[in-house]
């Protein structure tokens, strides 16, 4: 995350047009919603903005999040629940601050929620809480999962019953301080000319709570194969990973940071490579751009934020529209104003 005030462009873009959804909540301020279907009801999983007075930065450090609560539905446009507080940071034993986009999953009646937070040390790591109910309240583990690093974990349940978590950002995100899964304080992020940072995945292990197996890069590639540079802004991977499947193809969908667009990318596998294929939302109000996508009653949606309440950076509001493929499996890019 490189939150820093909102540039004066997109304000300009998005002047004088109407958005295509309302908030889904007004009463608190929310963001990068990762949204799931359990029991046959939607449950988002989001940040909770506030504003806490830390002055805005290049390192996000005014997103100082201090807890976390799931918003639930039975219906897409049916009435949104706020469930109250279902993680606080106050019960996370190794946490220090900034509580940043979370994610949940399910597995044998348990519900498991997936979440960024600096350490002790001011070092993003991924920690891992549980409950038996999808509101929670969630308990935390001890410790952040060990290898974990930087921010934004989205797990994805593959068919064949394994679960595989995503996770990286760059900059405020501090994925670029990582190299071969090593902590290196002063690394700088790549240059233009340099390839860029790539998002992580790890298999999850039966408990939910461990990776079975040492971190790997997820390769973004272009229709020849190739992996971007950094100059490639516009397509390279920034943050906000989220994998979905369709057709039998794995979709990798991600934030471009700098440039404001939420693109994706078609794998055959988990693992990747994954290609190239275009913009799934264009920049929305706001610096960061941040969703999530599921199928619900045979149609797809996807979960965004913006800051149409606030019209600050830091206290955004989440929304969701409906989501369209081509008949080749392409997805039809959104523009969240009209
Ligand atoms: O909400 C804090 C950060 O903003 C998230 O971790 C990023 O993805 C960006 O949306």
């Amino acid at each position: 995350l490189l939150s820093i005030i909102l540039p004066l462009s997109l304000n300009a873009q998005q002047e004088g047009r109407k958005p295509i959804s309302q908030p889904l909540v007004s009463h608190i301020f929310t963001a990068d919603p990762s949204a799931h279907v359990f029991n046959g009801k939607i449950y988002v999983y989001p940040s909770h903005d506030i504003e806490s007075g830390v002055k805005a930065d290049a390192d996000g450090n005014h997103f100082d999040m201090k807890d976390f609560r799931v918003l639930s539905m039975d219906k897409i446009g049916g009435k949104v629940k706020d469930n109250g507080v279902a993680l606080s940071i106050k019960d996370i034993p190794w946490a220090k601050r900034q509580l940043w986009a979370p994610d949940a999953t399910f597995k044998k009646g348990t519900y498991y929620l997936y979440f960024p937070v600096k350490d002790k040390d001011d070092i993003f790591r991924i920690g891992v809480a549980s409950s038996k109910n999808p509101v929670g309240p969630f308990k935390a583990e001890s410790l952040p999962i060990e290898g974990s690093y930087s921010i934004d974990p989205a797990v994805f349940k593959d068919s064949d019953g394994s679960y595989y978590i995503y996770f990286g950002g760059i900059s405020g995100g501090q994925l670029q301080r990582w190299k071969d899964n090593q902590y290196q304080a002063n690394a700088e992020g790549a240059k233009k000319e340099e390839l860029a940072h790539l998002p992580r995945i790890a298999k999850l292990s039966h408990d939910m709570k461990h990776f079975v197996e040492g971190v790997k890069e997820v390769k973004i590639v272009d229709d020849k194969g190739n992996l971007f540079k950094e100059a490639n802004n516009d397509k390279r991977f920034f943050e906000a990973a989220w994998v979905h499947k369709y057709n039998g193809k794995y979709y990798f969908s991600y934030s471009t940071g700098d440039t404001h667009n939420i693109c994706y990318a078609i794998g055959d596998n988990p693992y990747g490579p994954f290609t190239y294929k275009g913009v799934v939302l264009k920049p929305v109000q706001g610096w960061t751009n941040h969703h999530s996508i599921i199928e619900k009653d045979g149609k797809w949606y996807l979960f965004y934020h913006d800051v149409q309440l606030s019209g600050q950076t830091h206290l955004r509001n989440v929304k969701v529209t409906e989501l369209k493929y081509n008949p080749d499996g392409t997805i039809q890019t959104i523009d969240a104003y009209k």
